[in-house]
């Protein structure tokens, strides 16, 4: 039995090291809700919610995130046996409907904890447990400028930090895009795989010319060409193209998860710890992938290193991960608030391995970069980060 004693949930905002250019808004800096909930025998646990670009990707806002929590969520757990994560949450998903961002933060703090009290990690509470050690790591090119976005993958190939590259496109016409794309295979060639997302910004005439030539140009891959609640078109675009369309804004969890697959409206699934509205909800959308032969990537709302952390041991349980993940966003912002930051290196990601998600926040920067800021000097090391980064 476990008690809660205490919840904190704030909204941090770290900048970004460059702008992060995606078709329905530019990102100057990340905003992470991360909620800490401590029991009555001192045993705390964190988890993050976060989104991107305000309310421009989905119909949660970091702001909407925090007060689902705080006003409707935490009086649940207040009446819960927190130790058992199922239960409490299948009690939080009768009295609060929606809100799937918010409801990933606190599944994932609930999983923290009880890993800490079993002293395992989260990956061992989802599914069959971990399968693997480390995930493959895809990069996005996102500066909106082709010859920078080049030399990024250059630099990314040449550090052996990713091999696979997600081109953000569907501002520019199609013809553009597809040429910046093109030039972007040409230069790497086969030394990586190139991927684009088009967030929703087709139109399904666009799309039906646009994944022609993206194939083409030696494109892998096609996320999310149109909106995705027209799985009629999905399913079109599927049929008539070989080259596989990914759902990802379609995506919102195991009921969409089954209609997407029985529509046959696409041939791959991102996975998203936050989309799906938790950790283990995610694992029964790549059960349902997996089950219909959908290809299965391990996807990011671009989180920080606790949901990155999160999403790591759910996809190290997925014994089919065919497209690797994407989970590089700590590394698209200046600072890490973990007091040691995940490893990356050799174009992978370590899963942590200490107990609940293996990961500690570091205090300093967390005061520093919180919105409702509590401390505005931090230690040596990490102010001089943050300066570099502001
Ligand atoms: C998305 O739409 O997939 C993931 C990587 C990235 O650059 O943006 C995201 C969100
Ligand atoms: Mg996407």
């Amino acid at each position: 039995m476990a008690v809660l004693s205490h919840a904190d949930t704030f909204i941090v905002d770290v900048p970004t090291i460059r702008p992060h250019v995606l078709a329905m808004a530019t990102m100057h800096a990340q905003s992470m809700v991360i909620v800490r909930l401590t029991d009555t025998d001192g045993v705390e646990g964190v988890g993050e919610g976060t989104t991107i670009g305000g309310l421009s990707y989905g119909d949660e806002s970091p702001e909407s995130i925090k007060s689902a929590i705080d006003t409707y969520i935490v009086p649940v757990l207040e009446t819960c046996d927190i130790a058992q994560v199922g239960a409490t949450m299948a009690k939080v998903a009768k009295c609060v409907r929606g809100n799937r961002f918010a409801k990933c933060a606190v599944e994932t703090a609930l999983l923290d904890m009880a890993g800490k009290r079993l002293g395992i990690p989260v990956s061992e509470l989802i599914g069959g447990g971990r399968v693997r050690e480390s995930l493959p790591i895809a990069w996005t090119l996102a500066s909106g400028d082709t010859a920078r976005d080049i030399a990024e993958g250059e630099e990314m190939l040449a550090r052996r930090r990713h091999r696979i590259f997600k081109l953000k496109i569907g501002k520019r016409e199609v013809r553009e895009d597809v040429a910046h794309v093109g030039a972007i295979c040409k230069a790497l060639g086969d030394r990586a795989s190139v991927r684009v997302d088009v967030n929703q910004n087709w139109s399904e005439a666009q799309a039906k010319m646009g994944m022609a030539m993206l194939q083409d140009v030696g494109c892998d891959l096609v996320e999310q060409p149109i909106a995705g609640d027209d799985l009629a078109a999905m399913t079109r675009l599927s049929a008539t193209h070989a080259i596989p369309l990914m759902a990802d804004e379609a995506l919102h969890g195991p009921r969409t998860a089954l209609r997407i697959a029985s529509a046959s409206a696409a041939g791959v699934f991102a996975l998203k710890i936050a989309q799906s509205g938790g950790l283990f909800a995610t694992a029964e959308v790549a059960a349902i992938g997996t089950a219909a032969g959908i290809g299965l990537y391990g996807g990011t709302m671009l989180e920080g290193g606790v949901g990155t952390a999160a999403s790591a041991h759910v996809f190290a349980t997925v014994p089919d991960l065919v497209w690797g993940t994407e989970l590089f966003g700590p590394l698209l912002q200046t600072e890490e608030i973990l007091s040691e930051p995940l490893a990356y290196g050799d174009f992978s990601l370590a899963v942590p391995s200490g107990p609940g998600l293996g990961i500690a926040l570091d205090e300093d920067k967390l005061a520093f970069f919180r919105r409702d800021r509590t401390q505005s000097v931090i230690s040596a090391p990490a102010l001089h980060a943050a300066n570099a980064g502001a």
